[in-house]
């Protein structure tokens, strides 16, 4: 399997990440990508790639030109070791954005996602990668796997948050939605926000999301199982929240996922992934062990789609790489 990796990710090290007023160890570090790399690498059967550069037009077809401008000039501004964070979020009938601190809080959601110094290019670094992965399984690849960070599938149009600046899984979808119909399945513990509020509108892309239940687990605001689309678009979003399981109970969620997403009858297949849902995750709460990831990994395959696989969440260093390769052998596996 083709493994995209972005270049660039390491000039992304945020030194800290604030949570309930107290600074806490970042849980995005750059060791997440060596370790799923060194995995991976010790395995047959994987080749690594650099994502060639992408023009900042390639992410302003879904994102927002003014956010992204924002991310770009705010990574500018500053000196290594610095990060910018919210201090304020829009409130009011009509909140009016002119500059200063309020820029930081319009853009962002939460206070896990300082931007630094080098933020901009590891972002558009992963956005290449993904884009670089749909181009390949349009050109005819069964299934390309995007080894990257930081994540991308909390960010909105015009907002981060979830240590998530650019939705790389969403311009994988996006790109991909031009040849024929989308399923987007996201399996990293939290719900993928970002992804859901890209296409909520939109019947050509189907969202399906397992994750912790938000009325405990974060983005808390989304990812309820009455989300379900509007406009056009309604009845192609779904959510699978669940209590903190084990692969028992996941199991049969799995598979109302995938049966979901193979009613679609969609032309390709962008997983987002996360191996956060593991037994000894340090944030995920969830109790799946490591082998139920190659589950998992099987259960996409007999959807027999082209797939694009965007690492997402995952932070306990120590059984990342193993919950990727079991779901990445699993899918590649022949019959
Ligand atoms: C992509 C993804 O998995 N984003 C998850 C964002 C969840 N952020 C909430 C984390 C709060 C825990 N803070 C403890 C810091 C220890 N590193
Ligand atoms: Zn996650």
């Amino acid at each position: 399997m083709r493994v995209i990796l972005n270049p660039r990710h390491a000039a992304h090290s945020p030194p800290h990440e604030v949570d309930n007023g107290t600074l806490t160890p970042p849980c995005d570090v750059p060791g997440r990508l060596a370790a799923i790399r060194a995995a991976l690498g010790r395995r047959s059967g994987f080749t690594f790639e650099d994502a060639p550069p992408i023009a900042e037009g390639a992410v302003t077809a879904l994102h927002d030109p003014a956010y992204v401008a924002y991310l770009r000039e705010a990574s500018a501004g500053l000196r290594p070791g610095q990060a910018v964070y919210p201090s304020v979020f829009p409130y009011g009938p009509a909140p009016r954005v002119r500059g200063g601190k309020a820029l930081r809080g319009a853009y962002c959601f939460d206070t896990f996602t300082p931007i630094t110094a080098g933020t901009f290019a590891a972002a558009l670094g992963g956005a290449a990668a993904a884009v670089r992965a749909a181009d390949l399984i349009a050109a005819g690849e069964r299934a390309v796997y995007v080894l990257t960070r930081p994540p991308g599938h909390h960010a909105e149009r015009d907002r981060c948050g979830g240590y998530s600046y650019l939705n790389n899984a969403a311009l994988a979808a996006d790109r991909l939605s031009r040849l024929g119909k989308v399923a987007v399945l996201d399996l990293d513990v939290h719900h993928g926000n970002g992804t859901q509020h890209l296409f909520y509108d939109r019947a050509d892309v189907l969202t399906a999301s397992i994750h912790g239940d938000p009325a405990r687990l974060f983005p808390y605001f989304s990812g309820f199982d009455d989300e379900t689309g509007t406009g056009p678009g309604l009845g192609f979003n779904r959510n699978f929240p669940l209590p903190p399981v084990t692969d028992r109970d996941y199991d049969p969620v799995l598979a109302a996922a995938v049966e979901l997403v193979g009613r679609f009858r969609p032309a390709f297949l962008v997983v987002a992934f996360g191996a956060d849902a593991h037994a000894d995750d340090p944030i995920g709460g969830f109790a799946l062990p490591t082998e139920y990831f190659g589950e998992m990994g099987a259960a996409v395959r007999r959807l027999g789609l082209p797939t694009a696989v965007v690492q997402e969440g995952g932070y306990n260093l120590d059984v990342l790489g193993g919950c990727v390769a079991a779901f990445l052998e699993s899918l590649a596996a022949d019959g």
